[in-house]
Protein backbone atom coordinates (compact mmCIF):
# COMPACT_ATOMS: atom_id res chain seq x y z
CA UNK A 1 0.00 0.00 0.00
CA UNK A 2 1.83 3.26 -0.92
CA UNK A 3 0.46 5.95 2.14
CA UNK A 4 3.15 8.11 0.29
CA UNK A 5 0.45 9.08 -2.82
CA UNK A 6 -2.39 10.53 -0.45
CA UNK A 7 -1.81 14.32 0.75
CA UNK A 8 -3.38 13.39 3.61
CA UNK A 9 -5.32 16.47 5.73
CA UNK A 10 -7.02 16.30 9.19
CA UNK A 11 -10.53 17.56 8.37
CA UNK A 12 -10.28 20.70 10.17
CA UNK A 13 -7.33 21.58 8.37
CA UNK A 14 -9.10 22.31 5.03
CA UNK A 15 -10.85 24.73 4.43
CA UNK A 16 -13.56 26.79 1.96
CA UNK A 17 -10.24 28.44 0.77
CA UNK A 18 -8.88 25.29 -0.88
CA UNK A 19 -11.56 25.15 -3.43
CA UNK A 20 -10.55 23.11 -6.76
CA UNK A 21 -7.78 21.63 -4.47
CA UNK A 22 -6.73 17.76 -4.40
CA UNK A 23 -7.29 16.57 -0.89
CA UNK A 24 -7.26 13.46 0.61
CA UNK A 25 -8.86 12.80 4.15
CA UNK A 26 -8.34 9.18 6.35
CA UNK A 27 -10.55 8.30 9.25
CA UNK A 28 -13.71 6.48 9.98
CA UNK A 29 -16.92 6.11 8.48
CA UNK A 30 -19.33 7.75 10.76
CA UNK A 31 -22.54 8.12 8.96
CA UNK A 32 -23.84 8.01 5.52
CA UNK A 33 -27.13 10.08 4.44
CA UNK A 34 -29.02 9.18 0.92
CA UNK A 35 -30.63 11.89 0.40
CA UNK A 36 -31.79 10.52 -3.19
CA UNK A 37 -30.02 12.29 -5.68
CA UNK A 38 -27.40 13.08 -3.44
CA UNK A 39 -25.53 10.52 -1.11
CA UNK A 40 -22.86 12.03 1.76
CA UNK A 41 -19.99 10.31 3.55
CA UNK A 42 -19.16 12.10 6.80
CA UNK A 43 -16.10 10.88 7.63
CA UNK A 44 -14.49 11.73 10.94
CA UNK A 45 -10.98 11.85 12.26
CA UNK A 46 -9.22 12.72 15.39
CA UNK A 47 -9.68 16.52 14.55
CA UNK A 48 -13.50 16.54 13.13
CA UNK A 49 -15.24 15.20 10.22
CA UNK A 50 -15.72 15.92 6.45
CA UNK A 51 -18.64 15.74 4.24
CA UNK A 52 -17.66 13.57 1.23
CA UNK A 53 -20.42 14.49 -1.28
CA UNK A 54 -21.46 11.61 -3.89
CA UNK A 55 -24.16 13.56 -6.78
CA UNK A 56 -25.55 10.02 -8.29
CA UNK A 57 -25.47 11.47 -11.65
CA UNK A 58 -21.30 12.59 -11.37
CA UNK A 59 -20.03 9.83 -9.94
CA UNK A 60 -18.62 6.25 -11.72
CA UNK A 61 -21.93 3.96 -10.62
CA UNK A 62 -18.69 1.54 -9.36
CA UNK A 63 -17.80 4.41 -6.95
CA UNK A 64 -21.57 4.72 -5.51
CA UNK A 65 -22.27 0.65 -4.93
CA UNK A 66 -18.78 0.56 -3.25
CA UNK A 67 -19.72 3.58 -0.90
CA UNK A 68 -23.17 2.46 -0.17
CA UNK A 69 -22.37 -1.08 0.63
CA UNK A 70 -19.34 -0.04 3.22
CA UNK A 71 -20.46 -0.72 7.08
CA UNK A 72 -20.19 2.53 9.22
CA UNK A 73 -16.40 2.99 11.18
CA UNK A 74 -14.77 1.06 8.37
CA UNK A 75 -11.44 3.04 7.71
CA UNK A 76 -11.40 4.74 4.80
CA UNK A 77 -9.21 7.35 2.64
CA UNK A 78 -11.22 9.71 0.34
CA UNK A 79 -9.15 11.42 -2.41
CA UNK A 80 -10.95 14.04 -4.44
CA UNK A 81 -11.30 17.72 -4.60
CA UNK A 82 -12.44 20.25 -2.57
CA UNK A 83 -15.47 22.62 -3.04
CA UNK A 84 -16.26 25.14 -0.69
CA UNK A 85 -19.93 24.60 0.78
CA UNK A 86 -21.51 27.15 3.26
CA UNK A 87 -23.82 24.09 4.67
CA UNK A 88 -21.12 21.51 5.33
CA UNK A 89 -19.41 21.28 8.13
CA UNK A 90 -16.37 23.09 8.29
CA UNK A 91 -17.59 25.10 5.21
CA UNK A 92 -16.52 22.78 2.38
CA UNK A 93 -16.92 19.32 0.94
CA UNK A 94 -14.81 16.84 -1.25
CA UNK A 95 -16.03 15.37 -4.46
CA UNK A 96 -14.76 11.89 -4.42
CA UNK A 97 -12.49 10.72 -6.93
CA UNK A 98 -11.28 7.26 -5.52
CA UNK A 99 -12.25 6.19 -1.87
CA UNK A 100 -10.55 3.38 -0.71
CA UNK A 101 -11.92 1.19 2.33
CA UNK A 102 -8.73 -0.02 4.11
CA UNK A 103 -10.26 -2.05 6.98
CA UNK A 104 -13.98 -2.83 6.74
CA UNK A 105 -16.31 -2.74 10.30
CA UNK A 106 -18.29 -5.90 11.47
CA UNK A 107 -21.54 -4.73 10.90
CA UNK A 108 -23.02 -5.08 14.69
CA UNK A 109 -21.08 -2.30 16.29
CA UNK A 110 -20.57 -2.46 20.02
CA UNK A 111 -21.88 1.30 20.58
CA UNK A 112 -23.24 3.70 18.54
CA UNK A 113 -20.08 6.26 17.95
CA UNK A 114 -23.13 9.36 16.93
CA UNK A 115 -23.80 9.80 20.48
CA UNK A 116 -27.30 9.45 19.58
CA UNK A 117 -27.92 6.03 21.35
CA UNK A 118 -25.87 6.09 24.95
CA UNK A 119 -24.68 3.30 26.30
CA UNK A 120 -23.69 2.30 29.62
CA UNK A 121 -20.32 3.00 31.40
CA UNK A 122 -19.53 -0.66 31.54
CA UNK A 123 -20.61 -1.17 27.92
CA UNK A 124 -18.07 1.81 27.09
CA UNK A 125 -15.36 0.58 28.95
CA UNK A 126 -15.31 -2.71 27.11
CA UNK A 127 -14.76 -1.23 24.36
CA UNK A 128 -12.90 1.62 24.93
CA UNK A 129 -11.58 2.12 21.56
CA UNK A 130 -14.55 2.65 20.26
CA UNK A 131 -16.00 4.56 23.04
CA UNK A 132 -12.97 6.52 22.30
CA UNK A 133 -14.12 7.43 18.84
CA UNK A 134 -17.26 9.43 20.32
CA UNK A 135 -16.58 13.28 20.64
CA UNK A 136 -17.58 13.41 24.91
CA UNK A 137 -14.73 11.02 25.67
CA UNK A 138 -12.61 12.31 22.83
CA UNK A 139 -12.13 15.76 24.33
CA UNK A 140 -11.95 14.10 27.88
CA UNK A 141 -8.73 12.31 27.37
CA UNK A 142 -7.59 15.43 25.40
CA UNK A 143 -8.51 17.65 28.14
CA UNK A 144 -6.33 14.96 30.07
CA UNK A 145 -3.17 15.32 28.18
CA UNK A 146 -3.77 18.85 28.40
CA UNK A 147 -3.94 18.95 31.93
CA UNK A 148 -0.95 16.55 32.36
CA UNK A 149 0.98 19.21 29.82
CA UNK A 150 -0.04 22.32 31.76
CA UNK A 151 0.84 20.93 35.22
CA UNK A 152 4.61 19.73 33.94
CA UNK A 153 4.75 23.79 32.54
CA UNK A 154 3.73 25.16 35.67
CA UNK A 155 6.75 22.86 37.56
CA UNK A 156 9.08 23.85 34.80
CA UNK A 157 8.71 27.47 35.39
CA UNK A 158 9.10 26.84 39.04
CA UNK A 159 12.40 25.14 38.58
CA UNK A 160 10.82 21.87 39.58
CA UNK A 161 13.28 18.84 38.86
CA UNK A 162 11.32 15.79 37.42
CA UNK A 163 12.05 12.51 38.74
CA UNK A 164 10.67 8.48 38.38
CA UNK A 165 10.97 6.56 41.40
CA UNK A 166 10.22 2.81 41.51
CA UNK A 167 7.05 1.30 41.45
CA UNK A 168 7.97 -2.10 42.77
CA UNK A 169 8.73 -1.50 46.49
CA UNK A 170 9.39 -3.61 50.04
CA UNK A 171 6.82 -1.08 52.51
CA UNK A 172 4.08 0.16 52.82
CA UNK A 173 3.52 4.40 53.46
CA UNK A 174 -0.38 5.13 53.24
CA UNK A 175 -1.80 3.22 56.37
CA UNK A 176 -5.02 1.98 56.31
CA UNK A 177 -5.13 1.29 52.23
CA UNK A 178 -3.94 -2.35 51.75
CA UNK A 179 -0.87 -3.13 49.32
CA UNK A 180 -0.50 -5.30 46.29
CA UNK A 181 1.58 -7.89 47.01
CA UNK A 182 4.02 -9.25 43.81
CA UNK A 183 6.61 -11.90 43.98
CA UNK A 184 10.09 -10.95 43.82
CA UNK A 185 12.14 -13.36 42.86
CA UNK A 186 12.60 -14.96 46.23
CA UNK A 187 11.70 -11.83 48.34
CA UNK A 188 8.01 -10.14 49.29
CA UNK A 189 7.78 -7.18 47.61
CA UNK A 190 4.55 -4.83 46.72
CA UNK A 191 3.39 -2.27 44.15
CA UNK A 192 4.10 1.28 45.35
CA UNK A 193 1.18 2.69 46.90
CA UNK A 194 2.63 6.56 46.57
CA UNK A 195 6.20 7.90 45.88
CA UNK A 196 6.13 9.24 49.43
CA UNK A 197 9.86 7.62 51.11
CA UNK A 198 11.49 8.30 47.76
CA UNK A 199 10.27 11.70 47.72
CA UNK A 200 11.71 12.54 50.66
CA UNK A 201 14.29 10.52 50.67
CA UNK A 202 15.51 13.11 47.38
CA UNK A 203 15.28 15.87 49.77
CA UNK A 204 18.26 14.61 51.12
CA UNK A 205 20.09 14.75 47.94
CA UNK A 206 20.07 18.43 47.30
CA UNK A 207 17.48 18.38 44.78
CA UNK A 208 14.91 20.17 47.08
CA UNK A 209 12.21 20.91 44.38
CA UNK A 210 11.10 17.70 42.69
CA UNK A 211 7.67 16.43 41.50
CA UNK A 212 6.75 12.99 39.96
CA UNK A 213 3.72 12.07 37.38
CA UNK A 214 2.96 8.35 37.78
CA UNK A 215 0.78 5.43 38.63
CA UNK A 216 0.27 4.63 42.59
CA UNK A 217 -1.60 1.17 43.59
CA UNK A 218 -3.65 1.06 45.88
CA UNK A 219 -5.94 -2.61 46.71
CA UNK A 220 -9.22 -0.80 48.54
CA UNK A 221 -11.41 -3.89 48.35
CA UNK A 222 -14.20 -1.36 47.65
CA UNK A 223 -16.28 -0.53 44.70
CA UNK A 224 -16.89 3.20 44.87
CA UNK A 225 -17.48 6.15 41.85
CA UNK A 226 -14.18 8.08 43.28
CA UNK A 227 -11.51 5.22 43.59
CA UNK A 228 -9.46 3.20 41.50
CA UNK A 229 -6.21 0.26 42.44
CA UNK A 230 -4.68 2.32 39.85
CA UNK A 231 -4.54 5.92 40.25
CA UNK A 232 -2.29 8.68 38.69
CA UNK A 233 -0.87 11.05 41.32
CA UNK A 234 0.89 14.24 40.86
CA UNK A 235 3.12 14.43 44.01
CA UNK A 236 5.68 17.34 44.80
CA UNK A 237 8.35 17.79 47.41
CA UNK A 238 9.98 20.50 48.56
CA UNK A 239 12.62 21.78 50.94
CA UNK A 240 13.26 24.53 52.73
CA UNK A 241 9.72 25.13 53.33
CA UNK A 242 6.40 24.55 55.63
CA UNK A 243 3.19 22.84 54.69
CA UNK A 244 2.05 26.61 54.20
CA UNK A 245 4.41 27.13 50.95
CA UNK A 246 3.18 23.62 49.72
CA UNK A 247 0.01 24.48 50.00
CA UNK A 248 0.10 27.76 48.27
CA UNK A 249 1.80 26.32 45.31
CA UNK A 250 -1.16 23.63 45.17
CA UNK A 251 -3.91 26.26 45.05
CA UNK A 252 -1.86 28.17 42.30
CA UNK A 253 -1.37 24.96 40.41
CA UNK A 254 -5.16 24.04 40.23
CA UNK A 255 -5.99 27.46 39.40
CA UNK A 256 -3.54 27.60 36.64
CA UNK A 257 -4.97 23.57 35.27
CA UNK A 258 -8.21 25.55 35.10
CA UNK A 259 -7.43 28.39 33.23
CA UNK A 260 -5.71 26.08 30.96
CA UNK A 261 -9.03 23.90 30.57
CA UNK A 262 -11.22 26.68 29.91
CA UNK A 263 -9.66 28.05 27.04
CA UNK A 264 -10.31 24.71 25.46
CA UNK A 265 -12.53 24.68 22.61
CA UNK A 266 -13.32 20.97 22.93
CA UNK A 267 -14.61 21.78 26.58
CA UNK A 268 -18.57 23.06 24.54
CA UNK A 269 -18.82 19.31 24.04
CA UNK A 270 -18.51 18.14 27.50
CA UNK A 271 -21.39 20.46 28.42
CA UNK A 272 -19.80 21.79 32.23
CA UNK A 273 -19.76 25.53 32.79
CA UNK A 274 -15.77 26.06 33.98
CA UNK A 275 -14.94 28.81 36.40
CA UNK A 276 -10.98 29.53 36.98
CA UNK A 277 -11.57 29.35 40.91
CA UNK A 278 -10.01 32.70 42.97
CA UNK A 279 -6.85 31.48 45.42
CA UNK A 280 -6.54 31.55 47.69
CA UNK A 281 -8.66 28.94 49.06
CA UNK A 282 -10.49 28.84 52.25
CA UNK A 283 -8.68 27.46 54.91
CA UNK A 284 -10.86 25.43 58.09
CA UNK A 285 -8.67 23.33 60.63
CA UNK A 286 -9.81 20.14 61.19
CA UNK A 287 -11.80 21.66 64.58
CA UNK A 288 -13.99 23.87 63.42
CA UNK A 289 -14.74 21.16 60.54
CA UNK A 290 -16.39 18.47 63.02
CA UNK A 291 -17.96 21.84 64.52
CA UNK A 292 -19.31 22.55 61.05
CA UNK A 293 -20.76 19.36 60.54
CA UNK A 294 -22.31 19.01 64.65
CA UNK A 295 -24.23 22.12 63.47
CA UNK A 296 -25.74 20.10 60.41
CA UNK A 297 -26.56 17.24 62.67
CA UNK A 298 -23.20 14.94 62.09
CA UNK A 299 -21.44 14.13 64.87
CA UNK A 300 -17.77 12.87 64.49
CA UNK A 301 -15.66 11.76 67.31
CA UNK A 302 -12.36 13.96 67.83
CA UNK A 303 -9.72 11.74 65.92
CA UNK A 304 -12.38 10.26 63.68
CA UNK A 305 -11.32 10.62 59.74
CA UNK A 306 -14.00 12.30 57.99
CA UNK A 307 -16.33 9.95 56.11
CA UNK A 308 -18.11 10.33 52.51
CA UNK A 309 -21.32 11.78 54.41
CA UNK A 310 -19.19 14.14 56.25
CA UNK A 311 -17.00 15.12 53.12
CA UNK A 312 -20.27 16.04 51.34
CA UNK A 313 -22.17 17.91 53.99
CA UNK A 314 -19.02 19.99 54.60
CA UNK A 315 -18.87 20.56 50.56
CA UNK A 316 -22.39 21.70 50.56
CA UNK A 317 -21.07 24.26 53.36
CA UNK A 318 -18.18 25.18 51.96
CA UNK A 319 -19.36 25.50 48.46
CA UNK A 320 -16.10 25.63 46.57
CA UNK A 321 -12.94 24.41 46.77
CA UNK A 322 -11.36 24.31 50.15
CA UNK A 323 -8.57 23.38 52.54
CA UNK A 324 -8.91 21.39 55.70
CA UNK A 325 -5.79 21.77 58.06
CA UNK A 326 -4.63 20.75 61.92
CA UNK A 327 -5.69 17.48 61.39
CA UNK A 328 -5.09 14.86 64.70
CA UNK A 329 -1.61 13.36 64.21
CA UNK A 330 -3.52 9.90 65.20
CA UNK A 331 -5.16 9.86 61.31
CA UNK A 332 -2.70 10.92 59.30
CA UNK A 333 0.43 9.25 58.32
CA UNK A 334 3.85 8.46 60.17
CA UNK A 335 5.76 11.39 58.27
CA UNK A 336 3.07 14.46 59.02
CA UNK A 337 4.95 16.75 61.54
CA UNK A 338 3.65 16.91 65.46
CA UNK A 339 2.62 21.01 65.91
CA UNK A 340 0.38 21.61 68.91
CA UNK A 341 -0.30 18.79 71.17
CA UNK A 342 -2.04 15.74 69.02
CA UNK A 343 -2.41 17.95 65.92
CA UNK A 344 0.01 17.84 63.17
CA UNK A 345 0.43 20.55 60.13
CA UNK A 346 -1.27 17.95 57.75
CA UNK A 347 -3.82 19.23 54.92
CA UNK A 348 -6.60 18.14 52.58
CA UNK A 349 -7.64 19.80 49.94
CA UNK A 350 -11.15 19.50 49.39
CA UNK A 351 -13.73 19.79 46.35
CA UNK A 352 -16.92 19.91 47.44
CA UNK A 353 -17.53 16.50 45.76
CA UNK A 354 -14.47 15.03 47.17
CA UNK A 355 -11.06 14.69 48.17
CA UNK A 356 -8.36 16.37 45.68
CA UNK A 357 -5.16 16.18 47.63
CA UNK A 358 -3.41 15.50 50.87
CA UNK A 359 -0.22 16.65 52.34
CA UNK A 360 2.00 17.75 55.38
CA UNK A 361 5.07 19.28 56.44
CA UNK A 362 7.12 16.10 57.41
CA UNK A 363 9.18 15.06 59.89
CA UNK A 364 13.09 15.74 59.30
CA UNK A 365 14.18 14.28 62.74
CA UNK A 366 15.73 11.05 62.56
CA UNK A 367 14.63 10.25 66.13
CA UNK A 368 11.05 11.56 66.04
CA UNK A 369 10.73 9.62 62.76
CA UNK A 370 11.56 6.49 63.83
CA UNK A 371 9.25 6.71 66.98
CA UNK A 372 6.51 7.57 65.39
CA UNK A 373 7.13 5.15 62.78
CA UNK A 374 7.08 2.27 65.86
CA UNK A 375 4.15 4.39 67.45
CA UNK A 376 2.00 3.21 64.32
CA UNK A 377 2.60 0.23 64.77
CA UNK A 378 5.48 -0.59 61.78
CA UNK A 379 8.60 -2.36 62.10
CA UNK A 380 11.33 0.89 61.64
CA UNK A 381 13.51 -2.29 60.17
CA UNK A 382 11.67 -2.19 57.03
CA UNK A 383 12.32 1.49 56.97
CA UNK A 384 16.03 1.36 57.69
CA UNK A 385 16.99 3.06 53.75
CA UNK A 386 14.35 5.43 54.14
CA UNK A 387 15.77 6.37 57.49
CA UNK A 388 18.84 6.71 56.78
CA UNK A 389 18.41 9.36 54.36
CA UNK A 390 17.19 11.30 57.98
CA UNK A 391 20.77 10.76 59.48
CA UNK A 392 23.35 12.70 57.64
CA UNK A 393 21.78 16.16 57.11
CA UNK A 394 17.98 16.21 56.08
CA UNK A 395 16.53 19.49 55.91
CA UNK A 396 13.04 20.44 56.53
CA UNK A 397 10.67 20.01 53.78
CA UNK A 398 6.65 19.84 52.63
CA UNK A 399 4.90 18.51 49.87
CA UNK A 400 1.55 16.71 49.08
CA UNK A 401 0.21 14.34 46.53
CA UNK A 402 -2.73 14.88 44.20
CA UNK A 403 -4.73 12.83 42.25
CA UNK A 404 -4.74 13.38 38.43
CA UNK A 405 -8.38 11.35 37.88
CA UNK A 406 -9.79 13.04 41.24
CA UNK A 407 -8.83 16.11 39.72
CA UNK A 408 -10.17 15.91 36.30
CA UNK A 409 -13.63 14.21 37.32
CA UNK A 410 -14.34 17.21 39.69
CA UNK A 411 -12.88 19.63 37.20
CA UNK A 412 -15.15 18.12 34.28
CA UNK A 413 -18.33 17.30 36.70
CA UNK A 414 -17.57 13.51 35.49
CA UNK A 415 -19.79 11.24 38.09
CA UNK A 416 -17.35 7.94 37.84
CA UNK A 417 -13.80 8.58 37.77
CA UNK A 418 -13.28 5.60 35.67
CA UNK A 419 -14.38 7.81 32.81
CA UNK A 420 -11.24 9.90 33.16
CA UNK A 421 -9.05 6.88 32.96
CA UNK A 422 -8.48 5.27 29.62
CA UNK A 423 -8.94 1.65 30.97
CA UNK A 424 -9.86 1.89 34.82
CA UNK A 425 -8.24 -0.51 37.41
CA UNK A 426 -11.25 -2.00 39.68
CA UNK A 427 -12.41 -4.92 41.61
CA UNK A 428 -13.85 -6.33 38.43
CA UNK A 429 -11.80 -5.49 35.54
CA UNK A 430 -8.32 -6.44 34.38
CA UNK A 431 -9.05 -6.19 31.06
CA UNK A 432 -9.48 -4.36 28.48
P1 LIG B 1 -3.22 10.14 49.84
O1 LIG B 1 -3.28 8.71 50.26
O2 LIG B 1 -4.26 11.05 50.44
O3 LIG B 1 -1.84 10.79 50.20
O4 LIG B 1 -3.31 10.22 48.26
C1 LIG B 1 -3.15 11.43 47.59
C2 LIG B 1 -4.27 11.64 46.57
O5 LIG B 1 -4.26 10.59 45.62
C3 LIG B 1 -5.57 10.31 45.20
N1 LIG B 1 -5.91 8.92 45.50
C4 LIG B 1 -6.72 8.15 44.75
N2 LIG B 1 -7.39 8.40 43.62
C5 LIG B 1 -8.14 7.40 43.10
N3 LIG B 1 -8.26 6.18 43.65
C6 LIG B 1 -7.61 5.86 44.80
N4 LIG B 1 -7.72 4.65 45.32
C7 LIG B 1 -6.79 6.89 45.40
N5 LIG B 1 -6.02 6.95 46.50
C8 LIG B 1 -5.50 8.18 46.53
C9 LIG B 1 -6.49 11.25 45.97
C10 LIG B 1 -5.66 11.60 47.17
O6 LIG B 1 -6.02 12.85 47.72
N6 LIG B 1 1.76 10.30 50.36
C11 LIG B 1 0.54 11.08 50.48
C12 LIG B 1 0.66 12.42 49.78
C13 LIG B 1 1.64 13.34 50.47
O7 LIG B 1 1.49 13.57 51.67
O8 LIG B 1 2.54 13.86 49.77
C14 LIG B 1 -0.61 10.28 49.89
O9 LIG B 1 -0.44 9.34 49.16
O10 LIG B 1 -6.72 12.40 45.16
Amino acid sequence: MNMQRWNRKYATDITADDDGERVSVAGWVHEKRDLGGVFFLIVRDISGFAQITLPKKKVEPELFEQVKRVPRESVVVVEGEVKSEKKAPNGYEIIPQQIDVLSEASPVLPLDTTGKVGAELDTRLDARFMDLRTERTKHIFIIRSLTLRTIREFFDERGLIEINTPKIVSAATEGGTALFPISYFEREAFLNQSPQLYKQILMASGFDRVYEIAPIFRAEEHDTTRHLNEATSVDVELAFVSDKEVMALLEELIAFVYSRVVDYPGLAKLNVKLEVPAIPFRRITYDEAIELLSGEGEQIEWGEDLGTSAERTLGKIMGELYFITDWPCAIKPFYAQPAAEGICNAFDLMHPRLELSSGSQRVHSYELLKRQIESKGLGADSFEFYLDAFRYGMPPHAGWGLGVERLLMSMLEVENIRDVVLFPRDRRRLTP
